[in-house]
């Protein structure tokens, strides 16, 4: 059957600006991939945003690969894993790739009635929900934390970057002795951070994430054989063999894994697989998707083998209103997957133009 797939350029205003090492965020701008055919629509959301600060792709870098390499390689709405073997012709583009392998997930596990979390396997029937809260003044952060914990998070992640780590952590620890904490750095230390790096294990973190550079898997098994707080990867972790390699180089003991970062979901459930094989953690990442790339994420989060609490925040946290008229909910700082098939989402098409800067067509059906 035909397939027509089209594309929304989406702006849509965060309700708290979302600060990292690389910058301030205050909107998401970004990509909503929609697929029809026959009775069947499904829609994807690629997780570039408009500059290349957490990794080199940005949205007109996925554009550029997704208008003109990938999306003729769904024409024929291959399986995901079809797609996949196709786009290795690609090298890199995770993020684009990832675009149109989660649309073909959305699209057969609603072509065939099965809710995506448990097409993909062994779904928990709920994600355990965690929430990442980026810098601010130390005061606004520890009310912020302080209403998370009271909203039943299972766990809280902090922002933090070389220069303001101790100040943020020693004030979230003194308000908060005993919650499950971790630390954000996006790469913005070198190994010649250790001695700092190290003084970081008196605040109890259940795991540092991302400390040093990119690409990077040696330096932070050097810094991981001198720490006692177990250390995350995120940028680092571009697929399941980069995974294994880190746990072989003991570079990590966590992985948060992004589906965007490493190429899709059939990717990412082998970097649950070798999380769990080798003894280590995992747990599911965002990107501050809309309520599109969010299902997808919790889908995932839901899975058996993934066993921490992710950065899945309901709908709300992010947006006054999102593009999907069933945003998800929390209830004991847990998320279930919608029952309805492949995402379940149910897209508002009015709303979802409303806030398009750019439509249009890739291909006709
Ligand atoms: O490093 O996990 C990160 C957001 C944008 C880019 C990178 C990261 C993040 C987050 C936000 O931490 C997680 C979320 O709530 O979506
Ligand atoms: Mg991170």
């Amino acid at each position: 059957m035909a397939a027509g797939l089209s594309y929304y350029k989406i702006s849509m205003p965060l309700l708290t600006p979302f600060t990292t090492s690389f910058g301030t965020q205050t909107e998401r701008i970004g990509y909503i991939f929609r697929l029809a055919s026959g009775s069947v629509t499904a829609y994807s959301e690629c997780v570039t945003g408009e500059e290349p600060h957490y990794s080199y792709e940005d949205n007109e870098t996925a554009m550029h690969v997704i208008r003109n390499f990938f999306s003729p390689m769904i024409a024929d709405l291959p399986q995901p894993r079809v797609f996949m073997e196709r786009a290795s012709v690609i090298k890199g583009h995770n993020m684009a790739k990832a675009a149109l392998e989660m649309l073909l997930w959305d699209y057969h596990s609603r072509a065939e009635g099965i809710p995506l979390a448990r097409r993909l396997g062994d779904s928990k029937g709920h994600a355990d929900v965690g929430i990442s809260i980026g810098m601010d003044s130390v005061q606004d952060m520890v009310r912020r934390i302080g209403s998370a914990v009271e909203k039943g998070y299972r766990r809280i992640k902090v922002k933090v970057e070389k220069g303001k780590e101790f100040g943020i952590l020693s004030a979230v620890r003194d308000s908060f002795p005993d919650i499950k904490l971790s630390a954000d750095a996006n790469t913005d230390y070198t190994l010649k951070d250790a001695e700092l790096l190290k003084r970081l294990d008196r605040f109890n973190l259940v795991y540092m994430e991302q400390p040093l550079g990119h690409d990077d898997l040696l330096d932070h098994s050097r810094l991981a054989r001198q720490m006692a707080t177990p250390i995350c990867l995120d940028e680092s972790i571009t697929d399941s063999a980069k995974a294994e390699q880190a746990f072989d180089m003991g570079a990590c003991s966590v992985i948060n894994i992004k589906p965007g970062r490493v190429g899709g979901l059939t990717e990412s459930l082998k970097v649950a697989s070798v999380c769990a094989e080798r003894g280590g953690h995992c747990w599911v990442g965002g990107m501050l998707e809309t309520g599109v790339g969010r299902a997808f994420n919790i889908s995932l989060a839901s899975q058996g083998n993934v066993d921490y609490p992710g950065d899945t925040s309901p709908n709300d946290r992010y947006f006054s209103r999102d593009i999907v008229d069933n945003p998800f909910h929390m209830v004991d700082g847990r998320i279930r997957p919608n029952d309805g098939p492949g995402t379940g989402i149910v897209v508002n098409g009015a709303y979802l133009s409303s806030v398009s800067l750019e439509q249009g067509s890739l291909l006709k059906p």
